[in-house]
């Protein structure tokens, strides 16, 4: 026993040297300015004594405290194997310590420096008199942030924004975050390339104040190669939801995209400009938007895969332009069109999907060149269209008086789409269904694969019928304790 005793405290010993001096400081919103040590915290963020903090060191903050002297500006970086954590979990309040800069910051908080690593608060933008955002990931960091569980509440009577990204990283993180209040929700600055993860975030209730594309989420006009954007939920916006313009290479998976605001709505999921490829758009749900804005929108970009996603309550489910772009197995339905595909485009393929437009299931223009196939058209017995156009595969598609859906738009028992898709090599191997299911055997058509078990490797699955709220909900988020897994399992978080 004690030898036991002995030899870990040699192995604590020896281990310290690699772990280095990690020291907590601390930090109060008001009182008695001390030395940031627990016993004597700093007080006010403006007496912060950034020397002091060292690469590995944490910063606290009070919870259900209000700190409003000024905003929260980073001032020193950590290095790639000590991060330098700020974190709002100290004392016995209860909320998240809130950073309300009024008109002294522009930014609540502020981070030009990498290795930060920012968790558990709540963020009034700041104002200067023009403009204000939460959070400003500054372009003289290179990206290396993580964001987790932060909180951006605008006051709805302002042109601010929620998280202003001038970097990208594929270490860059914005984990549980929600945004309301603000314009925009979060935006990549435009140019600004480069990957990173945006997930698990709730964005809503913006304040539109004029007429301008304000977006819920923003990537624009840059190679994102490597970006994901995950498990994201987006209402109350003007403009797109989410909105990847000129962006290439950038994943949305899981995102809900629902129930704009009254202003001037463009879109659900908008991908495209003519620099735009190689984007992927799956498992995404959009609702809602009314009868006018597409659910999804190509916009032109090039060599694009929309799939297993379900849109309903649009204008049109998806519009597609652009060539060489790939629309499979998606659920379109009760929009204006299922999809339209806009005049003089070629490459396209459209299969596996289930289609009931008010106004026709798929229209096609003048000049375009379509391969479809193994598609379910439920209000039309042929494709419609103006002008001259190619489409191909028509044989085995099916035309069904009734999909036979169940009231969240998965497949029913006895739906004429089980088992009526084609396999798509290169795609399905690795595809997963609106449930995150596998696709054994021959596919489903639409966004659900029902299979009443599946197998994951590891343990079995029962088939979903219901549509699950995606995000981790960042309210009730607290101190980053949750782990957030990806598809395989894995934690993508390095928390126990
Ligand atoms: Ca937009
Ligand atoms: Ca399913």
């Amino acid at each position: 026993m004690k030898r036991a005793f002995f030899l870990v405290t040699l192995m604590m010993l020896l281990l310290l040297p690699a772990m280095g001096w990690a020291t907590d400081w601390y930090c109060a919103a008001t009182g008695t300015n001390g030395d940031g040590t627990e016993a004597n915290p700093w007080a006010g963020l403006s007496n912060i004594d950034w020397n002091l903090i060292q690469p590995g060191d944490t910063l606290h903050l009070y919870r259900g405290q209000t700190y409003n002297d000024q905003g929260l500006t980073i001032g020193t970086g950590g290095n790639s194997s000590a991060w330098i954590t700020i974190i709002g979990d100290a004392g016995a309040g209860t909320g998240k310590p809130i950073i309300n800069p009024g008109t002294t910051t522009r930014y609540a908080l502020r981070v030009d420096y990498d290795y930060i690593d920012v968790r558990n608060l709540q963020l009034v933008p700041g104002w200067n008199g023009t403009s204000g955002a939460g959070i400003k990931i500054s372009s003289s960091c290179t990206g290396k942030v993580r964001i987790i569980g932060v909180d951006v509440v605008g006051t709805n009577d302002k042109k601010t924004a929620g998280i202003l990204i001038g970097a990208c990283d594929p270490l860059l993180l914005i984990d549980r975050c929600t945004v309301s209040g603000t314009s925009w929700g979060i935006n990549i600055a435009d140019n600004v390339a480069g990957a990173g993860t945006i997930s698990n975030c709730v964005l809503h209730d913006f304040y539109i104040g004029e007429t301008e594309d304000y977006d819920g989420i923003r990537a624009r006009y840059a190679d994102h190669t490597g970006l994901v954007i995950e498990n994201c939920d987006v209402s109350g916006f003007q403009g797109d939801g989410i909105d990847l313009f000129g962006g290439s290479g950038i994943t949305v998976k899981g995102c809900v995209v629902h129930d704009p605001s009254a202003g001037s709505v463009q879109g659900g999921i908008k991908l495209g400009g003519t620099d735009s490829t190689n984007n992927v758009v799956t498992r995404c749900i959009v609702y809602n938007l009314g009868s006018s804005h597409p659910g999804i929108n190509f916009n032109t970009g090039s060599s694009s895969t929309v799939s297993y996603c379900l849109v309903y309550g649009c204008g049109n489910g998806i519009n597609v332009s652009g060539n060489d772009n790939k629309v499979y197995n998606n659920t379109l339905i009760g929009s204006d069109h299922g999809i339209y595909v806009l005049a003089s485009y070629t490459g396209i393929e459209i299969k596996n999907n289930i289609l009931s437009g008010i106004n026709g299931d798929l229209y096609l223009n003048d000049g375009d060149n379509v391969e479809g196939g193994y598609n379910c058209f439920v209000n039309d017995s042929s494709v419609m269209g103006s002008g001259t156009y190619t489409y191909t595969g028509d044989a085995t598609d099916l035309y069904a008086t009734d999909s036979l859906l169940t009231p969240t738009y998965h497949l029913s028992h006895n739906s004429p789409c089980i088992n009526a898709g084609t396999t798509i090599s290169g795609f399905h191997e690795t595809a997963l269904d609106i449930d995150g299911q596998p696709i054994l055997g021959t596919p489903d058509i639409g966004c659900d694969e029902r299979k009443a078990l599946w197998w994951d490797g590891r343990r079995w699955h029962m088939q979903k019928l219901m549509v699950e709220y995606r995000p981790h909900n960042s309210s009730v988020q607290d101190e980053g304790t949750n782990d957030i897994l990806d598809e395989s399992g894995s934690n993508i978080l390095d928390e126990s």
